[in-house]
């Protein structure tokens, strides 16, 4: 869906690229090299031209080769991984700040005039400093055409990462920490604009007017779909990790509440419990603490739109 480039798409690019090379670089040498050598052993030492082995007994000056080439070495490889990592931990001062929140399982994010989205939009040539918000689990941010990755840990202070983008483009955003079931469906992507661009979408309002013009059902639908609800949920009557929404509007429903078990009618109450506290009633036969509150999330116009939608899924 995304086009992937190779080249300086952020400032990091270089940094990590040289420690990567290097690296690999070392590697390679010692590939080829040790390769060559035990061919060639293997012809000069064999039976036919050496019958007799040759004890050899210590040697201080070999020892002292192989200790200090290698620790050099490992220097060589720490100084440049150290080069590269060592600027992504303190953000410029001028960085423009947006809250990335990570739930089982997409990701959205927050810009300092309130405006949410799915995919992540940026102006290029302007560090950008993401201050990432786990809300359930485990979950790692990782945009590979801006060499950058950072874990998303749940109730972690001054967890961010930052990063200048350098290149105009679409690039993807991948979950890279195992976290349940449907992680592999945790994507989202990164729009880099021209600076005039994106300021232009950041004010932009126009987009809520088209929102408006949907009917409310679609509304509610998209609404869904940004926020992930069919990660869980289908449409079709299969079960993922929540119940299906198909027939739900009216259908009787069995939940337990505490240690009650009883039968309820879906109305527009019980939508807007089963979105703003969901362990309040738990579906029979599923699981308490997998749906999290969208409560701060998802407004009363939102679940206004989302039962309209629900009430067309037959
Ligand atoms: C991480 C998985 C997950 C996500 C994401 C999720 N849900 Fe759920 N949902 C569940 C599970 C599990 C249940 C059943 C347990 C319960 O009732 O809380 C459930 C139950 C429900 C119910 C009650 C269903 C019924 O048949 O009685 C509704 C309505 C609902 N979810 C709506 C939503 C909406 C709307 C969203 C998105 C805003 C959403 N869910 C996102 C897992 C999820
Ligand atoms: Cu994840």
């Amino acid at each position: 869906m995304f086009s992937q480039e190779v080249s300086k798409a952020s400032n990091f690019v270089q940094g990590v690229d040289t420690a990567f090379i290097v690296i690999l670089g070392i590697c390679f040498v010692f590939l080829i090299g040790l390769t060559f050598i035990m061919i060639y052993f293997i012809y000069k030492y064999n039976r036919k031209r050496n019958p007799v082995a040759t004890q050899i007994h210590g040697s201080v000056t070999l020892e002292i080769v192989w200790t200090v080439v290698p620790f050099l070495l490992t220097i060589v490889m720490f100084y440049y991984g150290w080069a590269g990592w060592a600027p992504m931990q303190k953000a410029p001062k001028d960085s423009m700040e947006i809250t990335v929140y990570g739930r089982m399982w997409n990701f959205s994010f927050e810009y300092e005039n309130g405006k949410r989205t799915d995919t992540l939009y940026l102006p290029k040539d302007k560090p950008v400093k993401l201050n990432l918000v786990a809300m359930d689990v485990l979950h790692s941010l990782y945009i590979p055409a801006f060499r950058v990755k950072q874990d998303m840990v749940p109730n972690m202070k001054n967890n961010f990462m930052w990063f200048e983008p350098q290149r105009v483009g679409i690039y993807d955003i991948f979950c890279a920490e195992y976290c349940g079931l449907q992680h592999s469906y945790m994507t989202a992507g990164v729009k880099v604009m021209e600076e005039k661009d994106f300021t232009n979408w950041l004010v932009d309002t126009t987009k809520v007017a088209v929102v408006n013009i949907d009917s409310p059902a679609v509304t509610g639908k998209r609404i869904m779909q940004n926020i992930g609800c069919f990660a869980c949920h289908t449409i079709d009557g299969s079960k993922l990790v929540g119940p299906s929404y198909k027939g739900i509007w009216g259908e009787e429903q069995t939940v337990v509440s505490g240690r009650e078990t009883r039968h309820v009618i879906v109305d527009e109450d019980y939508i807007r419990t089963s979105i703003y506290d969901p362990n309040a009633d738990i579906v029979e036969g599923y699981k308490k603490g997998l749906m999290l509150p969208y409560q701060g999330q998802l407004s009363e116009d939102d679940i206004v739109n989302i039962i309209e939608y629900l009430k067309t899924v037959k």
